[in-house]
């Protein structure tokens, strides 16, 4: 396997003060940004100096064969849960051999983005044996939607899942093939946290802001589907229920900040423009209005404009992307200059990013 490379950064978490800026420049990636002109809209939001740790480290292979796999768990034996975007979920022993395909999954829409991703066990899996994963979920006339299914996993030489629900469709489906989201954080009250996407297309970009649909936007469901009486939108005429917070573009890391229980995320950008955000209850994180980058194919976005009244900045942005994978919290205690650094997967930077954090109150 390849050495990653650990960039790390410090990232200032909370301040506010909107100070006269320098132009982006500096920080661990020498390539230029996207979007030259834009300025960050507070101090430390972007191109983080160098944190050098000096920590050695070894970068080692557990399990090998797998065909892009996407999502992980750990079970409480110590074997994990992997998903592979085809379709297949194998269950890997400690010593890497892998498992035939978990049976019992409903189909995938495997084009492109779509598959099967995610997969995470229940807080009660030692009582109950339910894992949850998402997916595409194929539907008639080539559409497509984020969906979530939940089953009672039975291991041996044949592992499979019984009595298996699909317990949240996105809504509405559409003609895509890209950007489902699909991270699965359960919340410390049980709650579960579903990540999505806009799906790229124009016709669901514009439907990131409209609480009507679901697209844009992560929900936030119970555990069996059903909708929490506490979610911000509930009541709301014309509103669906289970939206926690709009404005997305493509979340595809998510994570529960160990220290304060909230929903960390990183979300696709388009030609810079990643971005880190608390995804906080009723926020609207601005997708399309805001953005930092630029188009794919190089125009402003939207009016190009990166701050809006009532949307909320991204905590950090790259611009250029690193394009997140996964997200996780280092909380463990083999590297202890390490503890409490936030690890992101950089899949076009192809390495893993470490930033730390420095808590400021908020003024
Ligand atoms: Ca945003």
């Amino acid at each position: 396997m390849k050495i990653a490379a650990t960039l790390a950064a410090t990232l200032l978490v909370g301040a506010t003060q909107l100070n006269a800026q320098q132009p982006p420049a500096g920080g661990v990636d020498p390539r230029p940004p996207n979007a030259p002109t834009q300025q960050p809209a507070v101090a430390g939001q972007t191109r983080a100096p160098e944190s050098k740790k000096n920590v050695a480290f070894e970068v080692v292979s557990v399990a090998e064969g797998l065909e892009n796999p996407w999502g992980m768990t750990f079970l409480p034996d110590g074997k994990m849960l992997v998903t592979e975007k085809p379709g297949r979920l194998r269950v890997v022993s400690k010593d890497g051999q892998l498992s035939p395909a978990v049976a019992g999954l409903p189909p995938v829409d495997a084009r492109r983005q779509g598959g099967l991703l995610d997969v995470t066990l229940h807080p009660r899996f030692a009582q109950n044996q339910l894992i949850y994963w998402s997916y595409a979920e194929p539907k008639d006339g080539g559409v497509n939607n984020t969906a979530v299914a939940r089953g009672k996993f039975v291991d041996g030489a044949e592992p499979r899942v019984e009595n298996v629900e699909v317990i949240y469709h996105q809504r509405p489906t559409l003609a895509s093939n890209l950007h489902f989201g699909s991270r699965l954080v359960w919340a410390r009250d049980g709650k579960l946290f579903v990540t999505q996407g806009d799906r790229s297309v124009t016709p669901g970009r514009m439907q990131a802001q409209n609480l009507d649909s679901g697209i844009g936007k992560i929900v936030r469901i119970n555990d069996d589907g059903t909708i929490p009486k506490d979610n911000p939108f509930v009541g709301k005429d014309g509103a669906l229920p289970e939206i926690w917070s709009i404005g997305h573009r493509n979340v595809q890391a998510a994570t529960l900040n160990p220290a304060t229980g909230d929903l960390w995320e990183v979300e696709h950008g388009t030609r810079g423009g990643d971005e880190i955000n608390i995804a906080r209850k009723g926020k609207d994180y601005g997708w399309p209005t805001i953005a930092y980058g630029i188009e794919y194919q190089g125009a402003p976005i939207t009016g190009g404009i990166t701050a809006k009244e009532g949307m909320e900045q991204p905590l950090y942005y790259w611009d250029p992307v690193i394009a997140p994978s996964g997200m996780v919290f280092y909380t463990g205690n083999l590297f202890p200059a390490w503890k409490g650094s936030l690890f992101i997967g950089g899949m076009v930077s192809t390495n893993l990013v470490r930033l730390e954090l420095k808590l400021v109150p908020r003024k």
